[in-house]
């Protein structure tokens, strides 16, 4: 008779601290679902005995690589670089790729864990992974770039495949990188395959995938906000971000009556008092992706707007906060001043940029907040929609696109509702509906396989 693993949350976190010395990005992503999980499993006696949460925070396996390539001056450079297979039980690793000098095997090994649940939620069959290498992009020719992904994809091509794991973008990795690593990749094994998302249409990609991650925050706060009986329309939203996910969540917040407030990079953040138009968010998505320029600019270009170096937006008064740039972007005293000023709802398009203390403080204020794996999903979804249309090998119009996206949205934030209502309460805790729905899909898979 096999001896099942009750042992507590705080001796299932040591346990974790100590088998992943120096990597806490990865600990603070397991704690926080640990602290909803432990709860829920805690009368089901087969998920202890097949120690399931202890094996879902144990990556498949992580491939480490060297990757050198050659600078514009001729200088031989050496970065390192990782995919982290986290877990396949429902489908193929999936997850995106990561350049950015902040890199690390702990970064990845928490973008890859929470990638496992973030997948499950969307009720497409998707496992979890993440890679990425600390690459800095910025400043960085396009020659450079491409030198640089093409070395990546020589050593990653032995490691995926469009039925085994399917990378796609995150930080530092737009159409411009994913078009050299398709190439490089197709060079290799002579196959066109789906083998990444993300795609430029002309060469596999879907509609609607470069705005799916912020728009699709945005319909996650939409679904939130109507709970109680409230709408976007006529709300301030801070954002911070200047990429990807904060200008399309811009967008699409501005598209619905709301009042955009703020944008922000690595450098500080830009207010703009009178609010962001169609016209200023696409004189940024060209700052960003054509000029490679920073935020500060924008107070240049558009008269009433402050560049407030060094900070993060916070600290403005708002009603709704999409935190849409990086990890613990948004600290304990960060929420407090949200809370205090009298925000009502909060969706992450970003990866864990609340820490562990934002989160408690969200929790215990009862405001609406969103985790990042329910919130940011739109992205992924698309990307599975990606996979999907790959393999038929057909294209579907942007219509079709635009509604699955927003049914798969509002498809998540019920099985957040079905596991997060607190008892005798209209309070949704989002973070524990989406751990555990998205735990369960997960471990019932793996309960079914057996000790694999
Ligand atoms: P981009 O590279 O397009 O943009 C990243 C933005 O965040 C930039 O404005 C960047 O500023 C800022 N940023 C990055 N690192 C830091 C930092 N350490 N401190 C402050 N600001 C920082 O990336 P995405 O928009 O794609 O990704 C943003 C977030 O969304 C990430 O957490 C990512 O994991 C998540 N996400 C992305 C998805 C996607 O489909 N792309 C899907 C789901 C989640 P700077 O230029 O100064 O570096
Ligand atoms: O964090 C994420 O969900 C992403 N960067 C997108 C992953 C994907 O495979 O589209």
């Amino acid at each position: 008779m096999a001896v099942s693993d009750h042992v507590d949350l705080n001796t299932f976190i040591e346990g974790v601290k100590r088998r992943n010395p120096g990597q806490p990005e990865f600990v603070q992503a397991v704690q926080e679902v640990a602290e909803d999980i432990f709860d829920f499993i805690q009368d089901k006696e087969a998920y202890h005995q097949a120690q399931i949460l202890r094996r879902i925070a144990e990556p498949d396996r992580v491939v480490s690589f060297r990757v050198c390539w050659q600078d514009d001056k001729g200088n031989i450079r050496v970065q390192r670089a990782w995919r982290v297979q986290n877990n396949n039980a429902i489908g193929p690793y999936k997850g995106g790729i990561r350049f950015h000098p902040s890199v690390t095997e702990s970064v990845l090994k928490f973008l890859a864990f929470e990638q496992t649940f973030k997948n499950a939620l969307t009720g497409l069959p998707m496992g979890g992974g993440k890679g990425g290498s600390n690459f800095n992009p910025k400043g960085k020719s396009d020659g450079e770039v491409m030198r640089f992904c093409q070395s990546l994809m020589t050593e990653l091509y032995r490691y995926i495949g469009a039925d085994i794991d399917v990378p796609a973008g995150d930080i530092g990795v737009g159409g411009r990188e994913i078009g050299y690593m398709f190439g490089q990749y197709k060079r290799i094994t002579n196959e066109f395959t789906g083998v990444l998302t993300g795609k430029g249409l002309e060469y596999g990609g879907s509609l609607i995938r470069t705005e799916a991650t912020g728009y699709g925050a945005t319909y996650f706060l939409q679904n939130m906000l109507k709970t109680q009986g409230k709408d976007i329309a006529g709300h301030t939203a801070v954002i911070s971000g200047s990429g990807n996910v904060a200008t399309h969540a811009a967008e699409k917040v501005t598209m619905l009556g709301g009042k955009v407030l703020t944008l922000s990079d690595s450098e500080g953040f830009v207010y703009d008092p009178d609010g962001m138009t169609q016209e200023k968010i696409d004189w940024v998505k060209e700052l960003k992706n054509k000029r490679r320029g920073r935020i500060s600019e924008y107070a240049k270009e558009f008269k009433g707007a402050e560049f407030h170096a060094g900070k993060t937006p916070w600290g403005v008064k708002c009603d709704l906060a999409l935190p849409c740039a990086t990890q613990n972007e948004l600290l304990g005293p960060d929420a407090d001043t949200l809370i205090r000023n009298g925000c009502i709802a909060v969706s992450e398009g970003a990866n864990m940029p609340t820490n562990l203390d934002g989160v408690h403080k969200f929790k215990a204020a009862e405001i609406l907040y969103a985790p990042g794996k329910a919130a940011n999903a739109g992205g992924v979804a698309v990307s599975g929609l990606e996979m999907s249309q790959n393999s038929a090998r057909i294209s579907w119009k942007e219509e079709e696109l635009q509604r699955l996206l927003v049914d798969i949205m509002a498809g998540i934030h019920a099985r957040c509702e079905e596991y997060g209502k607190k008892p005798g309460s209209k309070v949704v805790d989002y973070v524990k509906g989406a751990n555990i729905a998205g735990f369960k899909k997960v471990a019932d898979a793996m309960l079914a396989y057996g000790v694999v």
